[in-house]
């Protein structure tokens, strides 16, 4: 077989875990995870060498499902440049289910695209003889290359799934050096993970009125000392986030600094301070400046 080279991008409704596969695939922690939809917002790259393929995915943030701001209009716009310049997408579902969501994200994929359906969370399914009319339902829904059930708990059938892509990507040598994971720096993936912990730790809306900046980013030695701040758009907000004397604010900068130190394979120093920046979301102008038009 000829080597093979390309993107593939993963799209779907927020919340089916096209993070958790990516980071399964990989086999690093690269695109943060939380059981709230809408974790994602960045298009973090991951890439898998093989001996005959590399695969550079990109995971993009789930569709929102409706557009109530300027962040998740430059969210949606984020979906589709990455749905319509890979090589091939794989539209991520959750087993057994299936609603308005997963309809409207499939028809955000431009015709013409090669679709993998890609069928996640098989590892909850009770009863498999359920799963066969579930697929054959979804295959009738739109032409796929493929549709492979999956669990990026398990890693169960991700070699069978990395064969239906390579089979669907161009002839081409590899874009990357073999053992470059990312395209993205240590700076994103410090910001990322504090956010992660924002995801994790707090309720409702909280998180979605969030953002984490890098102010400063220095080497001294073995040594990262990483100065971040947390926006939120409200003095009430900021109290949540900082919790009781601030607890709540150290156990979320100690879990994001362990998850950075593991990462980077070094030690650490994270300063974290919580600043209110009022309407974020919907201010074109900070958008631009935190990276998102
Ligand atoms: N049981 C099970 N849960 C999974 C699996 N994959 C992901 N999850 C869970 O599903 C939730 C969402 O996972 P994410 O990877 O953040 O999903 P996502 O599609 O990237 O979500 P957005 O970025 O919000 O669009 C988390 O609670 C994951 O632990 C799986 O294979 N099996
Ligand atoms: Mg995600």
């Amino acid at each position: 077989m000829k080597h093979r080279c390309g993107t593939v991008a993963l799209v779907g409704r927020p919340n089916t875990g096209k993070s958790s596969l990516l980071n399964r695939l990989v086999g690093e922690k690269l695109s943060i995870v939380s059981a709230r939809p809408q974790t994602t917002r960045h298009l973090v790259t991951g890439i898998v060498t093989k001996p005959d393929c590399q695969y550079v995915f990109v995971d993009a943030p789930g569709n929102p499902p409706k557009l109530k701001n300027v962040l998740q209009k430059a969210l949606n716009r984020r979906v589709g440049e990455a749905a319509s310049q890979a090589d091939v997408v794989l539209f991520v579902v959750e087993a057994l289910r299936f609603g308005p969501e997963d309809t409207a994200a499939l028809a955000r994929i431009p015709e013409g695209q090669k679709i993998v359906a890609v069928v996640n969370k098989v590892d909850v399914v009770k009863r498999h003889a359920d799963l066969i009319p579930y697929l054959e339902r979804l295959n009738a829904t739109r032409d796929f290359v493929a549709v492979v059930p999956v669990s990026a708990h398990t890693g169960r059938n991700l070699p069978a799934l990395l064969r239906a892509v390579a089979e669907a990507l161009p002839a081409g040598p590899a874009a990357y050096p073999e053992d470059q994971l990312t395209d993205k720096d240590e700076r994103f993936f410090a910001a990322e993970l504090l956010r992660e912990k924002l995801f994790q730790t707090l309720g409702e809306e909280l998180p979605y009125r969030c953002e984490v900046l890098i102010d400063s980013f220095k080497e001294e030695g073995r040594l990262r000392r990483i100065e971040a701040s947390i926006l939120v758009e409200r003095d009430s907000q900021k109290a949540i986030v900082l919790g009781k004397g601030g607890e709540r604010l150290k156990q979320m900068a100690t879990a994001a600094r362990k998850d950075m130190e593991r990462l980077f394979n070094g030690k650490v120093y994270l300063g974290v301070w919580v600043k209110v920046r009022r309407a974020w979301t919907d201010d074109a102008r900070v958008l631009r400046q935190l990276g998102y038009e």
